[in-house]
């Protein structure tokens, strides 16, 4: 900031600040002279707006507060306008004046950090998690906005905030921040995946060795443990192929997730050794013919045997991963599976029975059709 006055009176002084929260540029200047000076103020540095604040305190070098007249020598603020980045000014004779102009605030807030916290393994996160925001402002972040899978945006009051994400699956987390003028920053994306669903466990019971092995899949976390028990027994931990006895046994088994979703437990009715099991017949449909990601495709499930009902499990298998498993009720089960596990495409795909004390387990072919969402 300059003065530019014609045969300028050397009684002018002035000190120039900037204001940084509010980006105003103060002047004072002191105008010792017995008599007005009017100056040229010229500023080259900001974008001056036209309104602003004079703090003017002007008497003669004589004039003092008494007690009967306190306000004798007094400030007086007003409002002016008419200001640039070149104008003109009458400082009065004797006179103190702070000269506030406000400069023109072209600078967007930046988002400065998003963060999420909650339960976490594998970079998948517990439903809910928490996300933390943080914008910066050259002067004033007035508010935080955010987008949670593209829905409307929220309002965050002040440069800091916090919003929940819920639900099973990735989700896009969009922010952006606004500042006291109104200048809105750029958009920061973030991903946040949660994972609300448990693993999926396959038992596969081989006759001859009379084994079972279990095998279980998480398409979040991942697989912490897989756990069985014999005939309602205590839960023990799964390493290895469990070789039984001769005698028929009930076995269930369960898997848990690294965030500790405990999957809702199977059941492998074993027979005893020697019994020769009946034929079982396994036919599976998909309940709609294609299925647009992000939806749950179904699967329904009928296994017959003759001369009663099968009971037990059925198992939805890609290749040797298992993707879900139903307990059949009146020979009856709907298997479940969510999409963005499988992707888009054409998916073909196993449905196993595991057999019970009477029959043997039987499986069915399906194909779940996956396409993008509108
Ligand atoms: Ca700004
Ligand atoms: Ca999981």
């Amino acid at each position: 900031m300059t003065y530019d006055q014609a045969g300028a009176s050397e009684k002018l002084f002035q000190v120039v600040t900037r204001d940084r929260a509010t980006g105003d540029i103060v002047a004072k200047v002191v105008n010792n002279a017995a008599q007005p000076v009017r100056t040229q103020v010229e500023v080259t540095d900001a974008q001056i707006e036209p309104t602003g604040t004079v703090l003017q305190l002007a008497a003669s070098p004589s004039a003092t507060n008494t007690k009967a007249d306190p306000n004798n020598v007094a400030p007086v603020e007003r409002q002016v306008s008419g200001l640039s980045n070149s104008f003109q000014y009458e400082f009065p004779a004797s006179s103190v004046t702070f000269l506030r102009m406000h400069t023109h605030d072209g600078v967007p807030p930046v988002v400065s950090e998003v963060s999420v916290s909650g339960t976490e393994a594998n970079n998948w996160y517990a439903d809910p998690a928490t996300v933390h925001v943080e914008a910066t402002d050259d002067r004033q972040v007035d508010h935080l906005e955010v987008a949670v899978d593209g829905g409307a945006w929220m309002t965050l009051p002040g440069s800091t905030g916090d919003v929940q994400v819920a639900g099973d699956g990735l989700h896009t987390v969009a922010v952006r921040a606004v500042d006291a003028t109104g200048n809105v920053g750029e958009i920061r994306p973030a991903v946040v995946g949660i994972d609300a669903t448990p693993p999926v466990t396959k038992a596969a019971f081989d006759e001859d060795a009379r084994s079972v092995s279990l095998v279980s899949a998480d398409s979040g976390s991942g697989v912490d443990r897989i756990e069985y028990r014999l005939d309602g027994g205590a839960w023990t931990a799964y390493t290895q192929p469990l070789v039984l006895g001769d005698a028929a046994e009930t076995l269930d088994y369960r898997a848990v997730d690294r965030l500790g979703s405990v999957e809702p437990f199977g059941r492998l009715d074993v027979p005893a050794a020697g019994v020769h099991l009946l034929a079982s017949v396994t036919a599976a449909t998909t309940t709609a013919s294609s299925y647009q990601l992000g939806q749950v495709a179904q699967i329904r499930v009928r296994v017959a045997g003759s001369g009663g009902t099968p009971t037990g499990v059925v198992t939805l298998l890609d290749g040797e991963t298992a993707l879900a498993h139903a307990t059949l009720v009146d020979g009856q089960a709907v298997l479940k599976v969510p999409t963005r596990t499988l992707g888009v495409g054409s998916h073909p795909l196993v449905v196993s029975y595991a057999g019970d004390a009477t029959y043997d387990g039987s499986s069915d072919d399906v194909v779940v059709k996956v396409v993008k969402g509108k």
